[in-house]
């Protein structure tokens, strides 16, 4: 009974821990290294903060927002082949607002909200940059650019944005809209679920067979020079050819008037003599050498 009852204490503890998601906070971490880098020694950063300096073209700040921005593997479940995602994948802003994002990292693993292609002489690298191992939370402040711009907004680890953590940020009424961006514009390279085997094969098929059409009307590939094997026919031939030549008197000789069993015959019974006096020789060399041997290590 007594171990039921604890069992079951443990239990509870546990969905209580499990529950309670536990966020590291690394807003309170942060040390400022300069140039708008923040660094903690727990992994979370921040690069391109700027919470005062008004970029060109901007005469005061337009506006104040604040954003929270989820990113986890659950919000890309909506999304089929993808793997990770931001929950939101539009943003507009105002030219010259002052933006402060706070980004919640859910997955147990780091992720960044990184933005691309602002003024290069206020945001080293033209980037602004949160990241941080989760589940954690991180927070960082910069000052939007004037003008009707798109902004790149994805996360860079290896393979994230491919696999859907890739959002727009537009200034104003931005510049158009960027591709690949999860639920808002078409994939560059469109996954089709739709199709079984023997249709993608069909498919597939049926464009291997027009490439050849495509080709026909370009010039057709330099051919690669083939190398003469000179070395072979200039060696062992002439070598073979010159043997035969000297030997050639001398057989005609020795088979004349020999039938083709006679000259069978013949070519075997040197052979075996030929042989004979190897193995003859062979065994004279492995006495020698076994004699040898004995002279130099005496028999105890
Ligand atoms: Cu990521």
């Amino acid at each position: 009974m007594v171990k039921l009852l604890s069992v079951g204490a443990l239990i509870v503890l546990f969905s209580a821990s499990v529950a309670a998601q536990e966020y590291e906070d690394h807003d309170v971490m942060l040390m400022d290294h300069g140039d708008g880098h923040l660094m903690d020694m727990a992994g979370g950063m921040v690069m391109g903060q700027n919470a005062d300096k008004l970029p060109g073209g901007c005469d005061n700040i337009s506006e104040t927002r604040e954003i929270t921005v989820h990113a986890g593997h659950k919000y890309a479940e909506k999304f089929p082949g993808r793997m990770y995602a931001f929950d939101i994948q539009e943003f507009n802003f105002k030219p010259c607002t002052k933006l402060t994002v706070h980004f919640v990292n859910e997955d147990n693993i780091r992720h960044q909200w990184m933005m691309h292609d602002l003024p290069k002489y206020m945001y080293p690298k033209g980037m602004f940059h949160l990241e941080v191992s989760g589940p954690a939370k991180i927070s960082g402040t910069l000052i939007l650019p004037p003008g009707d711009k798109t902004y790149l907004v994805h996360c860079d680890i290896a393979q994230h944005m491919e696999k859907g953590m890739k959002a727009q940020l537009k200034v104003g009424r931005g510049s158009g809209d960027l591709p690949s961006i999860p639920g808002v514009t078409a994939y560059v390279v469109a996954d089709d679920y739709k199709a079984g085997l023997p249709e993608l094969i069909a498919k597939a098929e049926a464009e291997a067979a027009l490439e050849p059409v495509v080709a026909a009307g370009s010039p057709p590939p330099p051919a690669i020079p083939v190398q003469p094997e000179d070395s072979f026919i200039s060696g062992v031939t002439v070598i073979g050819l010159a043997l035969g030549l000297l030997l050639a008197p001398f057989l005609e000789r020795k088979f004349k008037g020999m039938s083709i069993s006679e000259i069978v015959v013949y070519i075997f019974d040197i052979l075996r003599s030929f042989i004979e006096l190897v193995i003859k020789q062979l065994s004279r060399l492995i006495n020698l050498v076994a004699s040898n041997r004995n002279k130099i290590l005496p028999g105890k």
